[in-house]
């Protein structure tokens, strides 16, 4: 067998270097091979050994399957530095790819089936055939983001062969370091090459993101994008709609310090309505500053999202812009009525003009659409995201931390998607010196990432040790500490990591 370095790091470069000869290596040494080795260090800058005994259990077990194209893809997780709730509004995010990762081992098969098993027990072996149309579990199973994926690619190659791969996890799931779209990459990138399909990066990104709305979150495009494309030592700015990025070196005197608050952030039903409400009202907000921007003689092209109604395409001074958005989107609770009325179309109208899914119909949120709130977020955030990153360039580290802190505020406040373990967890970081402490990804639940000082890193861990775990969780939810008592794990830094890449293996 030979391992062919495919494509890594730097996906601008992609090519198949098979014929670079440092990237040959003999089948029966793969895993003691210098050069397989090195490849696993241009990853991984600490657990080598780990590391190289996972890859080659996977290997090890792909083997039942003795022939066929082998492949070995890998897709890292990633912690949001700032940036929440953005991308799906047409504003920028800045996200790192972490340590953590999936990894998949697959071998190509002769029919048309596509079989994944998983490492990890809570997650059964996912099999299904290529021959149907492909649909959801409703139950909101991981085989759904294998199957999204797919379900997207496969308009690529009607006729595509399947695959059976083995895969295994460290990505905590629910945890808001988007396992879920880490493993909608690396099952795209597998059925990529087992099908011998070429997709660019931006294009493959963009794409996966609309396909993981096949399992019900209508998010936006920053977890797909960052996975594939991520730098080492850098967070990327990414902007959507078209995607376009720029690399912001990660200062090197600082580490990024990732806590899991234990409470689960899972995308099942309940959880879903809450989160998939967030896009609704602000696509809602979207649709109610169109009209009043219509109503005061302005007409924004095909507004879809709160970007388009932006004043920086309009020639409105800041004070009239604001007005406008006042009239449009108050008071701070908006029912069906108020919204038939200010868009001049029944609700149901409403909800097929913008994309509002039926179950909002019937069923409004307790406490009405909450517009005027989400606007704030998303537009204070997005000018925050800007600023963080020129502060990040210019390394005026003290002034991103500031602004990590205010996302935190304003998530917790305006967009509501704080928790209080996520509360407790920000102020315990601010007091033992973090420069910046923020929850990061969907929030209601899961993780917050912190900046800190690398002289500190060990002492501010153990504080977090003792005074979220130890001190708050003991005393508020020992429910969650009793749920997992690995709890130690649950605090741990990260270099920013390389993007999503391949390997190949032949018999
Ligand atoms: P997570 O934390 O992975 O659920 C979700 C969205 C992102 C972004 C964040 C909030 C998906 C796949 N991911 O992330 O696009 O909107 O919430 O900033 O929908």
């Amino acid at each position: 067998m030979q391992i062919i370095y495919y494509c890594y790091i730097n996906r601008k470069k992609r090519q198949n270097i098979s014929t670079v000869s440092g990237y040959l290596v003999q089948t029966e040494q793969m895993m003691n091979d210098t050069s397989l080795f090195h490849f696993l260090q241009s990853i991984y800058e600490t657990g080598l050994m780990q590391q190289r005994n996972r890859y080659s259990d996977l290997i090890k077990q792909s083997r039942r399957i003795p022939d066929g194209d082998r492949y070995i893809v890998r897709a890292p997780g990633r912690v949001n530095l700032i940036g929440e709730h953005t991308d799906y509004n047409g504003y920028p995010v800045l996200p790192m790819a972490i340590n953590r990762d999936i990894v998949l081992v697959g071998v190509k098969r002769s029919d048309r089936v596509i079989t994944v098993h998983n490492s990890d027990d809570r997650f059964p072996t996912v099999t299904f055939s290529l021959e149907k149309p492909l649909k959801a579990d409703r139950a909101g199973t991981w085989s759904n983001y294998v199957k999204a994926a797919i379900n997207e690619l496969i308009k690529n190659m009607p006729a595509a062969t399947g695959f059976t791969a083995w895969t295994d996890g460290t990505i905590p799931p629910a945890a808001g370091l988007s396992s879920s779209s880490a493993l909608v990459v690396g099952a795209a990138l597998m059925f990529m090459k087992i099908n011998a399909i070429q997709i660019e990066d931006m294009d493959l990104a963009e794409r996966l993101a609309k396909a993981e709305h096949f399992v019900g979150t209508a998010g936006g495009g920053m977890d797909q994008a960052i996975s594939l494309m991520a730098q080492k030592n850098h967070a990327l700015k990414l902007d959507f709609f078209p995607l376009r990025y720029k690399t912001v070196s990660v200062p090197t005197d600082y580490r990024v310090v990732i806590c899991h608050s234990l409470l689960d952030a899972p995308k099942t039903e309940q959880a879903r309505r809450e989160y998939n409400r967030r896009p609704v009202e602000c696509r809602l907000a979207t649709a109610l500053i169109a009209a009043e921007l219509c109503r005061a003689g302005f007409s924004p092209n095909n507004p879809q999202r709160l970007a388009d109604v932006d004043n920086d395409h309009l020639p409105l001074d800041k004070k009239q812009y604001q007005k406008i958005v006042g009239q449009a989107l108050l008071p701070a609770s908006l029912d069906w009525k108020t919204l038939s009325r200010r868009l001049s179309l029944s609700k149901e109208e409403i909800a097929t003009k913008w994309s509002i899914p039926d179950e909002w119909i019937d069923q409004p949120p307790a406490g009405g659409f909450k517009c005027w709130k989400r606007y704030h977020h998303v537009i204070n955030e997005a000018r925050r995201v800007n600023k963080a990153s020129r502060a990040l360039a210019e390394g005026d580290t003290e002034s991103f931390g500031l602004l990590m802190y205010g996302s935190h505020q304003s998530c917790r406040r305006k967009f509501e998607i704080s928790t209080p373990e996520l509360n407790a967890l920000v102020d315990i970081a601010w007091k033992n010196g973090a420069i910046g402490a923020r929850l990061t990804g969907a929030g209601f639940g899961g993780c917050t990432v912190h900046l800190v000082r690398r002289s500190i890193k060990e002492k501010f861990m153990t504080r977090l040790l003792d005074d979220y775990f130890a001190g708050y969780l003991r005393k508020n939810r020992p429910d969650l500490l009793e749920k997992h008592p690995n709890f130690h794990n649950a605090v741990f830094t990260t270099q920013a990591m390389a993007g999503a890449g391949c390997l190949k293996s032949t018999d």
